[in-house]
């Protein structure tokens, strides 16, 4: 294997699907999309109450034009979720959650859009696969034999993420022994399982704030290279979460864009692939600028 690029904006990131998606290029592998440095996932939460956003775009209008926006200003891939996971939620039965997200990923993949759907069951990513979406964030990591069904028999790839325990009860009382051998362990161990059960490939995500405290959250940030040194592609999610409070003192969830781009970039300079943000714009400018002063002597042509 080649060894990888040391300046984090001049690695190469993959994703493999068996299916045509938008921007991929046909391959031996399947179909894949290939990007160099940081790249940004677009948050789109069509709920009526997700943590910081909640019911700004339960329409599919107003979700559509959400997700066209953030495309046009560069993010790559749109995450669209139909259930809350913040601290404390309650689930939603599968056929809500689809009649909220199935419209919308109809109307994005008609337009070219690469789509993700943020859920945990597998029924809903069958059928949103069928919809149009690319590919299954997980926040419980495919811990589910039958997601990593659905995922192998759609070739689909997969976004594994860390959680400890279920959203409703996850912040009551997190503890490791180890937080950093204990997640990234988690995140080796089922990306060759589901790799070895026909998933394409796979996202790793830490899952900060899904059963973690603070600590436990920067512990996992400052040993961050040490999981972007691996093979797979990282993708890192903080934005307008608590650990923003706890370190700036920002009540309102709404008002912690700053403090998660702050974060973001940390996470790209230290090799994360990707970071899943609600201002998309504002994090592609900021991650063009971070990438242009990686690149000593490079004057950019625009
Ligand atoms: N965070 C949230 C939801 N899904 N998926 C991944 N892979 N990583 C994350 O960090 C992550 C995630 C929580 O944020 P949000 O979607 O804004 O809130 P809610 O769960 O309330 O809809």
């Amino acid at each position: 294997m080649t060894p990888k690029p040391e300046r984090w904006s001049q690695r190469q990131h993959r994703l493999t699907f068996g299916f045509r998606v938008p921007g991929g290029e046909r391959s031996a592998a399947g179909w894949q999309v290939t990007w160099t440095g940081c790249a940004v996932m677009g948050v789109l939460n069509v709920t009526p109450d997700s943590f910081s956003d909640g019911g700004k775009y339960t329409s599919r209008e107003a979700a559509v034009a959400q997700a066209r926006a953030m495309r046009d200003a560069g993010a790559l891939i749109i995450d669209v979720g139909g259930e809350s996971t913040r601290p404390g939620s309650e689930p939603v039965p599968a056929a809500v959650e689809l009649d909220r997200v199935r419209p919308v990923l109809r109307a994005l993949a008609a337009e070219g859009v690469l789509l993700s759907v943020d859920t945990m069951k597998p029924e809903v990513a069958a059928e949103a696969l069928r919809a149009g979406a690319h590919l299954i964030n997980d926040v419980r990591g495919l811990r589910d034999s039958e997601m990593v069904r659905v995922c192998a028999d759609a070739a689909a790839p997969a976004c594994i993420m860390h959680m400890q325990g279920e959203p409703r009860t996850m912040q009551r009382a997190p503890h490791y022994e180890d937080v950093v051998a204990e997640v990234y362990g988690f995140l080796h161990r089922q990306a060759q399982l589901v790799l070895s059960a026909g998933v394409p490939s796979v996202l790793l995500d830490p899952g900060l704030g899904f059963g973690k405290t603070p600590a436990h959250n920067l512990a996992l940030l400052h040993a961050l290279p040490g999981l972007t040194a691996g093979p797979h592609p990282v993708l890192v999610g903080v934005s307008r979460k608590r650990l923003i409070d706890t370190l700036a003192g920002v009540p309102r969830a709404a008002d912690r864009d700053p403090g998660s781009l702050a974060l973001h970039l940390y996470a790209a300079r230290h090799g994360a692939a990707a970071v899943r943000a609600h201002a998309a714009a504002a994090h592609v400018q900021a991650l063009r600028v971070e990438a242009a002063l990686d690149t000593p002597g490079i004057v950019p042509a625009r």
